[in-house]
Formats: C-alpha cells, structure tokens, sequence
C-alpha cells in the first residue's frame, strides 16, 4: 500500500532507489522531474529492474486529442497507470481512459489546492463515480477529507493520497480516514538509508494498534 514518488532526475540515482526499496512498495510513481532528466525508457527500465508497477504522474489536463497523443505514448512505453487532471472535463478524462488505467486527481494535497480546487471537489467526485477510473488521488494532508471523499466515492474506486512525510500528513491518519494506497517522496528517497526509511514506514504500517 506504499507508493514511492521518484522525482529524482538522474537515471542512476533513480534506479538504486528503486531497487532498494522495492520490496516495501505497491509501486514506484514517477513525475516530471524524473521523466525529464531521464527520459520516457526510464519507465521500462523501472519496472525491468524492480518488477513492480509504475505510475506516471503527468497530471494530464489538455484538450482530448492531446491528452490522447500523452496518454498513448506513456502506456506504450510500459506505464501501468496515469494521472490526470480532472477538472477540463469528461471528454478530456475519457480520452485518457480510453488509452489505460488511469487515476483521476479530485483534490490536491498542497494548501493552495484550497483555493480553486476544493470548491469543485464534489463535482470531480460525481464525475469519477460516472467514469469509474481506477481510483483518484485525495489530499493526505487533510485526513478530513479524504474521510469526506471516501464516503461520496464509489466503494470500488481506490483512493491515493499523496503528502504523507515532507508536506506534514501522517501515513496511519490517511489510511484509517480511508486511503488504500499512500505516496511517499522525499521522506524516502532523501533520507540517508532510503531502505530503512520504508522498511521503517512499513512496520508502522502493519504494526497493531
Ligand atoms: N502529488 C502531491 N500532491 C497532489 C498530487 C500529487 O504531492 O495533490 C505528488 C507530487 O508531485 C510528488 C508526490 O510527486 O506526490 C509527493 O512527494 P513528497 O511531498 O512526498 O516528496
């Protein structure tokens, strides 16, 4: 139920991390920073090394035809699941659906996400239980409201909650308020023994209350 965020840039860091926490991991997420210092193959390369699935993190959010074109590229290089912005519309978010897995984003973990994106939560949410993804990515900062979310969602939706560790929110609150899966970045991959660090994090997991 861990997912590695690896927004590393350079292949070689990218790759030991994930090797040496694998065995901890649901799977490896990937973004921007690491798809634009490494290249698209890193996707292939991920899974090669760790056989783990991998989630591209592109938080698509253009017109169809281009979020099409993304979609395509990124599922023929080996992605298991994308991310994409819900908030341009059902046509958009279909076009993607279309093309693999996908993961739609209902509301952000940072605090800005109060401003514009909260206010249309509920709407996202209404258009994920219409499209039904494969689940949709909740704040982990806020363990109120994916409680909130978890409630107004499809029960077979699974809900992702980035912001566990470095943006303050605590990986036991999320899950309890009902997270399935949590995202972990820089508490992972800058901690001096990336390994300890979520082999640490997995014990408190699966630790009795
Ligand atoms: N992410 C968030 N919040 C969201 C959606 C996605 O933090 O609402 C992504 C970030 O882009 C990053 C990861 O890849 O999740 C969190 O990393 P960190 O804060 O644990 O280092």
């Amino acid at each position: 139920m861990i997912i590695l965020a690896l927004d590393v840039y350079e292949r070689k860091r990218a790759l030991k991390i994930a090797e040496e926490t694998k065995d901890y991991l649901w799977a490896i997420k990937i973004n921007w920073p690491l798809i634009l210092g490494s290249g698209i193959g890193i996707i292939g390369e991920l899974k090669e090394k760790t056989g783990l699935p991998v989630i591209a993190d592109l938080k698509v959010a253009d017109i169809p035809n281009t979020n099409k074109l993304i979609a395509k590229k990124v599922f023929d290089n080996g992605a298991d699941y994308i991310i994409v912005h819900g908030f341009v519309g059902r046509d958009s978010v279909r076009a993607v659906m279309e093309e693999g897995s996908t993961i739609i984003v209902v509301e952000m973990s940072h605090p800005g996400a109060e401003e514009f994106m909260q206010p249309i939560t509920d709407r996202l949410i209404e258009m994920a239980n219409e499209l039904k993804p494969f689940g949709v990515v909740a704040p982990g900062t806020r363990p109120e409201r994916i409680r909130y979310i978890r409630e107004k969602l499809d029960g077979d939706i699974k809900i992702f909650t980035p912001g566990i560790g470095a943006q303050g929110g605590k990986a036991k609150e999320a899950l309890k308020a009902g997270a399935d899966y949590i995202i972990v970045g820089r508490a992972i991959y800058n901690a001096d023994n990336p390994r300890e660090a979520v082999k640490s994090l997995w014990g408190e997991l699966n630790a009795e209350d």
